[in-house]
């Protein structure tokens, strides 16, 4: 074997050498290895963009012809290096509809939520044949491959956050896309066929149950209720009273790569510092606060959005004596858990407090959780 290495090449000539051949010497990951002793380097930068900001260039977007998907959208992009979306994972973005406009039914391999900013009744998605309405805080789920447009038969705009797995799909060049072919799909007609269709307790046996393809809403009255319900709870001690959106038929992850969660934070609260593998994107509902990341301090108030990325140490502050605080947020663990590469530090906020007693436990003493 002769080698191509002259005496007095340096390493970085060498390295020039490999690469005019397509090569790649080991040691060039050093960077990713041996220089790393805590843990993976966080994509991007923790950043927040303010209402005002949003709500600006959704106005200017107004005056922007619909593109080929009749789409008036835009994407927060993480200013931090490298990073092709909000996070490496998740473009959450938002959507401005006109009184009258239909954005283009159709489908496509990617996972997709909207989160509800200024709905109404008459503002709605179809997805796969049901309609459901935007009011205000709602979240609508578009999971991979249902069929979805959306309809603003209201009087006024209608605006709401859009949350897709679109970074991760198109890394893995994953992304099949299918026009519908006409503007709007057409609605189911009679109720059993929508109860085929959706999550139920009571289901036609003789077909198959198709358990993540299924159109959803989350109606705010309820989420915000139970948020209620809970509020006198310790709750996490790193997020608070946080609320899961579980699968409405698994009960597992909101979607297959996303998860989704309504969290209180109470007045004076001051959560506990931790970090975990999952990168969050953030929309305030109520309230005002600050959330620490790394060195960053992110204030924030309502209709602000904002995204703390993988692995950075953060806790959340509601600094008002009076007034609670309550974020909507999506993050990757789902992607990551199953790839077994969901971590936390300190480990385990999520599913581990003990399940409240029933009272008979509690009267025979046998409470042993
Ligand atoms: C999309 O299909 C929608 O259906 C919104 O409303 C935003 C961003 C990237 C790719 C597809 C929608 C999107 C999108």
């Amino acid at each position: 074997m002769t080698t191509t290495r002259e005496p007095g090449q340096t390493l970085a000539e060498f390295d020039e050498h490999l690469d005019e051949l397509h090569l790649r010497g080991q040691w060039q990951y050093d960077a990713q290895l041996v220089q790393l002793t805590d843990g993976p380097l966080p994509a991007g930068v923790p950043f927040l963009w303010q209402r005002g900001l949003a709500e600006r260039a959704l106005e200017e977007m107004c005056t922007v012809r619909a593109n080929d998907t009749a789409r008036r959208n835009f994407t927060f992009i993480n200013p931090g290096p490298g990073v092709d979306g909000t996070t490496p994972t998740l473009a959450m973005g938002m959507q401005i509809t006109l009184p009258g406009e239909i954005a283009s039914a159709h489908r496509h391999s990617i996972n997709a939520l909207r989160f509800v900013v200024d709905g109404s009744a008459n503002l709605y998605t179809s997805v796969d044949g049901e309609r459901l309405a935007m009011e205000d805080s709602d979240l609508i789920i578009t999971p991979a491959y249902t069929w979805h447009d959306h309809h603003n038969e209201s009087d006024k705009r209608g605006i709401w956050i859009d949350i897709l797995d679109v970074p991760v799909m198109g890394y893995l060049r994953q992304i099949f896309f299918e026009p519908y072919g006409s503007s709007t799909q057409p609605l189911r007609e009679t109720r059993a066929d929508f109860i085929s269709s959706r999550s139920s307790s009571v289901r036609p046996a003789w077909e198959r149950r198709d358990s993540t393809r299924i159109p959803f809403r989350y109606a705010w009255r309820d989420v915000r209720a139970a948020l209620r319900d809970f509020a006198g709870c310790e709750g996490s001690p790193f997020d608070g009273v946080i609320l899961h959106y579980a699968h409405p038929i698994s009960g597992g992850s909101t979607l297959p790569t996303i998860d989704c969660f309504a969290q209180l934070l109470r007045p004076g609260l001051q959560t506990q510092r931790h970090r975990h593998t999952s990168s969050v994107v953030y929309y305030v509902v109520e309230g005002e606060g600050t959330t620490l990341v790394g060195d960053h301090r992110l204030d924030w108030s309502a209709g602000d959005s904002f995204v703390i990325p993988n692995w950075m140490w953060h806790q959340h502050i509601n600094h008002s004596p009076s007034t609670e605080a309550v974020l909507f947020s999506a993050t990757d663990a789902p992607l990551l858990a199953a790839l077994g590469m969901y971590r936390e530090e300190p480990h385990d906020s999520f599913g581990t407090g003990p399940y409240p007693a029933v009272p008979a436990d509690v009267v025979r003493g046998h409470v042993t959780t």
